[in-house]
């Protein structure tokens, strides 16, 4: 049977006007203000539903230029994937000055206070690709581009202070170590493995790394709930030549939060998104995540007699010896447009720096410099990936670089070289000595040799810093971090080799591990290349010892059953919004339930598909039916006892109780973090408490391995 006109008759679905095609399906059609469909090359296309055939019933014709256009466009869709940081997601925003540094540099976009210009940034997993889950145990990238006045200055950082390897030449094998293996192309997404640890334990300078992701700080929360940093240390420079030494670090707004291991494992079955999701809705919601950015700020004097050296990636630099001065914040107020357009092509490069910020010999730094460009060449298919708006300054720029594949802005007119003779307009852009970048006049001398700096030796002082500077609490999540990692390793003298390493950190450290993967005895300690110090602890290192003094931004997850209290609802539903927290219903039926008062509401995730793990507390205002109801539902009594065992507020009204007695919350497992709502007038008090984010002292109860 033939599609003839009398098959499609137009019909109406809301505004839009619809054709039924022959097989049922509808299809749009253009009227008034909707554009018509044209194919690459602008011609109007009359069906986007069926290929040009010989009869109805007949083979395709390869003259169909069209469908031959569409299905080529879309065999080649894909790009490489990011080799490292696959796995990203991005959003607009803006930097403001808040503290000028007129004084210290002359980067234009640090001199005006008040003043603001475009960013983008790009938060990231590192060992994952694209399609992976957010909650892996891994380092967080912290991407920003700057599109100052002066160029795109790019910040190309972690949410970690420092990095596993001291010199960029490591930087492959370490990448491979941390990937799937390459037989059998598993495990995604995780460092739990043989080669990864196998890595490690052959790399002690990557010790000081290995604590921070495998503390809390490598299954954050929230990207908004996380720090970033530059990492290594780079110059600021003057106009007249003062060099500054300086280290960048972004400090969030709404306090560091992060989740604990199991939740992040049922997390990533959850919502695989959780991370990028919960950006979206914070943005789309107004609001608007924000970073203060600080600079610690010293000279040479001070890197002569730090006892570290300040080109030496895998060290910081204690906020408690060089404070962090704050310079501006960063606001994140608007998604992208399109996801590849902009978060996929967005080109990060080290060296993107601007007039006022240059580099120092940091070996990582200057490998760095080198391989982002190489890469983008790659993933972008060319070196025009300038000419992508997302990549493109936003300020005026010139320059007689031209052709090459996807070229958008060829230089105009007769000259595309210099130095000419054709003068003023014509001859095109100049140098320009006195606005121009100027490197920072180093001296440099040396003999040409493969080495590494003595002062670069000492890979357990800062390690054990970090460790010591820990809550308890802290402490035995990364006892519990490494054990865990450990036990996915199938060799037992990696096991062991990566235990002498940690004798050298803290021998309790140790001994933990050891006796989580039970360890017959105790191998001997590494022998470390430098004595190792005790440093004095820097509370700035800890977390929990940071944590924000409120719950805004927080997610409070209600299950609800028909018959729930409609005062206390209310009550929740008011002091929810005055705290600045969102509030997801959790009810046996997606279409909601209806309150004692009869009032019909919505909910947000239906039992199975929201547990626990997806809020940060969580309410059970059931009504005795439900209380019953739910006490048979597996489901419903996991979004008990995993909040219970993630240490979680857990307020209840009187009627929940059979679900309490289901999920084992009974007597001596009753705690001041599980609350009663005996009256609407309870919540406020409750929501306050939820403020400390976590009833840690709970946690110890429920760890019996
Ligand atoms: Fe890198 C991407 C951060 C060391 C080579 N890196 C990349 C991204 C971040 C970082 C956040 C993602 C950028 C985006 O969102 O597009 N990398 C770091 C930090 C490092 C570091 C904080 C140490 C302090 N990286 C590092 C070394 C090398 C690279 C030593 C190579 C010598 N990194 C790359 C890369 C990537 C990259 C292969 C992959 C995709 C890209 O650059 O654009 O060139």
């Amino acid at each position: 049977m033939s599609t003839t006109d009398t098959d499609r008759k137009p019909v109406t679905l809301g505004e839009e006007k619809v054709q039924r095609g022959a097989g049922g399906e509808t299809h749009q059609t253009a009227h008034g203000d909707v554009p018509t469909l044209t194919t690459q090359q602008g011609v109007p296309v009359a069906d986007d539903q069926n290929t040009l055939k010989a009869g109805a019933r007949g083979p395709s014709l390869l003259e169909d230029f069209h469908f031959r256009e569409k299905i080529f466009h879309f065999d080649h869709e894909r790009i490489p994937e990011r080799v490292v940081h696959a796995r990203g997601y991005g959003a607009h925003g803006f930097f403001e000055l808040t503290h000028s540094l007129s004084d210290i540099t002359r980067a234009d976009v640090l001199q005006r206070v008040g003043e603001r210009v475009p960013a983008f940034v790009r938060f990231s997993t590192v060992a994952g690709s694209k399609g992976s889950f957010d909650l892996a145990r891994d380092a967080r990238g912290f991407a920003v581009k700057l599109y100052t006045k002066e160029g795109n200055w790019d910040l190309v950082g972690n949410n970690i202070p420092v990095f596993f390897i001291q010199d960029a030449i490591k930087f492959p094998d370490m990448v491979h170590a941390v990937k799937e293996e390459p037989d059998r192309a598993f495990p995604q997404a995780q460092s739990a493995h043989d080669n990864f640890w196998d890595f490690i334990s052959l790399t002690p300078e990557s010790m000081n790394m290995i604590m921070w992701v495998m503390s809390d700080r490598g299954i954050p929360r929230s990207f908004r709930f996380m720090e970033g940093f530059a990492v290594h240390t780079f110059r600021f420079v003057t106009a007249d030549g003062k060099s500054t030494f300086a280290k960048f670090h972004w400090k969030p707004k709404q306090g560091l939060q992060s989740v604990v291991w199991n939740e992040a494992v049922k997390i990533n079955g959850a919502d695989p998104d959780f991370h990028r999701r919960d950006l979206w809705n914070a943005i789309q919601a107004g609001n608007y995540p924000e970073w203060e950015l600080g600079v610690q700020l010293f000279d040479d004097e001070f890197a002569d007699t730090f006892d570290f050296d300040i080109l030496d990636a895998t060290k910081l630099i204690p906020e408690e010896l060089v404070p962090v001065q704050p310079v501006g914040r960063l606001v994140l107020d608007r998604m992208v447009d399109n996801f590849f357009a902009e978060t996929e092509q967005v080109a990060f490069c080290t060296q993107n720096v601007v007039p006022g910020i240059d580099f120092t010999n940091d070996p990582l730094l200057q490998g760095r410099n080198f391989s982002y460009l190489d890469t983008q060449l790659k993933r972008l298919g060319g070196p025009n990936f300038t000419h992508i708006p997302i990549n493109a300054p936003k300020c005026p720029f010139h320059h007689f670089q031209q052709d090459g594949h996807g070229a958008m802005h060829n230089p105009k007119g007769r000259v595309n070289y210099e130095p000419n003779s054709w003068g003023g307009e014509a001859g095109g852009p100049r140098e320009n000595p006195q606005k121009g970048f100027t490197s920072y006049p180093q001296n440099v001398e040396g003999r040409k040799e493969r080495v590494r700096s003595e002062k670069f030796a000492d890979h357990y002082s800062q390690a054990r810093q970090f460790y010591k500077s820990q809550t308890e609490v802290e402490q035995t999540h990364i006892q519990q971090a490494i054990t865990f990692e450990l036990s996915k390793v199938e060799t037992p003298a990696i096991r062991a080799r990566v235990v002498s390493h940690l004798l050298n950190i803290d021998t309790g450290l140790a001994q933990a591990v050891a006796d989580g993967l039970g360890l017959e005895k105790l191998p001997d300690a590494a022998p470390p290349a430098s004595k190792v110090i005790d440093l004095p602890e820097s509370p700035a290192l800890s977390i929990l010892k940071n944590g924000p003094k409120t719950f805004e931004g927080r997610k409070i997850g209600v299950l609800i059953t028909n018959g729930a209290d409609e005062a206390i609802l209310e009550a929740l539903e008011k002091t929810a919004k005055a705290e600045g927290v969102d509030l997801e219903l959790v009810a046996p039926q997606i279409g909601g339930i209806k309150t004692s008062s009869g009032r019909h509401v919505p909910a947000g995730q239906r039992v199975p598909g929201g547990p626990s793990v997806l809020y940060d507390a969580v309410v059970l205002l059931l009504s005795e039916d439900g209380a019953k109801q739910l006490a048979n539902d597996a489901d419903a009594k996991d979004f008990v006892t995993d909040a219970y065992a993630h240490a979680k507020f857990i307020a209840h009204v009187p009627e929940a109780a059979p679900l309490l007695k289901k999920a084992g919350l009974t007597d001596d497992a009753l705690d001041e973090g599980v609350i009663t709502l005996e009256k609407p007038s309870s919540v406020p008090e409750f929501v306050k408490t939820c403020r400390a984010l976590r009833f840690w002292q709970r946690e110890a109860k429920v760890h019996a391995v």
